[in-house]
């Protein structure tokens, strides 16, 4: 199956001052007394790029609507299986419904030969060209979106670039948010990239086949999730063997059905 693909026209948004939805925690207090010790005029600057993103993400989320397609943002860190995951998520609910992919990596086409095995329409974004951002913007999606046949789908799947932080800043206009931690990384990470966990509304637990091979506590790696966001959905699960992914795809169909359905 061929695919699209595109360079993102953006730079790093360290380098040109693209703000942080919510305090960055590894800069995010530098950021607030440098706007403080400085005025009021610096404030409305941030806010001023803030919101254009917000907005952009507005009119997404009004165009999707429109189209009554529901739209998934995956974010992790790179290697926890967000391409794996989303092949076997596909493989599940197609033909059933109708998706599509945006990927994006900051360099090569390699998610999108993987994904489009699938049959769905995949465009893969690349943004190594301006600096490598680390995350898709609303704007970078609007973009992608219209190489995509929107009149024609019921569900796109957004595989952000691989990343545990930034992604989880930017709203790029989608229904709902998962964050994939894999066994391998450790138990840990949701006390210490908390926002991400906070902004999403389920995590998936991936790679349980690899347990009898590692140290890894199950329940204190869930215990962590719940630390930072006691209502999280939470799945246990394996891309390489399907084990657990029936909980999940029975989650992700239910919220699939809730917007199609508020609507129609
Ligand atoms: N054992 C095991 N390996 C897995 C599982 N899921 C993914 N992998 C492997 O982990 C590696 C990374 O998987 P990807 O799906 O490419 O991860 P990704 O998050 O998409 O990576 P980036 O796009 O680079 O951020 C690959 O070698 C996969 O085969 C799993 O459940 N179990
Ligand atoms: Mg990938």
């Amino acid at each position: 199956m061929p695919f699209s693909l595109f360079r993102t026209p953006i730079r790093r948004h360290h380098d040109h001052g693209r703000p942080h939805r919510h305090p960055h925690p590894e800069h995010g207090q530098s950021e607030h007394a440098a706007v403080h010790s400085r005025g009021g005029r610096e404030i409305k600057v941030v806010r001023r790029v803030l919101d254009a993103n917000d907005r952009m993400a507005e009119a997404n989320r009004r165009l999707f609507a429109a189209h009554r397609i529901f739209v998934l943002n995956v974010m992790s860190s790179p290697g926890s299986g967000k391409t794996t995951v989303l092949m076997r998520t596909l493989d599940a609910l197609r033909p059933e419904l109708r998706c599509a992919v945006i990927v994006g990596d900051i360099c090569s086409t390699l998610d999108a030969d993987r994904l489009s095995a699938s049959g769905a329409p995949v465009v893969q974004v690349n943004t190594d060209e301006f600096g490598g951002d680390c995350h898709l913007a609303a704007h970078v999606i609007e973009r992608a979106a219209a190489e995509l046949p929107l009149d024609d789908l019921d569900v796109l799947i957004v595989e952000n670039v691989g990343n545990l932080v930034c992604p989880a800043e930017f709203d790029i206009g989608e229904d709902r948010r998962v964050v994939i931690l894999s066994t391998t990384e450790g138990e840990e990470k949701p006390i210490k990239y908390p926002l991400m966990f906070r902004e999403c509304q389920a995590a998936l637990l991936n790679k349980i086949d690899l347990l009898p091979y590692l140290d890894y506590d199950r329940q204190l790696a869930v215990d962590n999730i719940r630390q930072v966001h006691p209502d999280m959905a939470i799945f246990e699960l394996s891309a390489k063997t399907g084990e657990g992914f029936d909980p999940w795809l029975a989650w992700l169909r239910d919220q699939i059905a809730a917007k199609r359905t508020s609507s129609s």
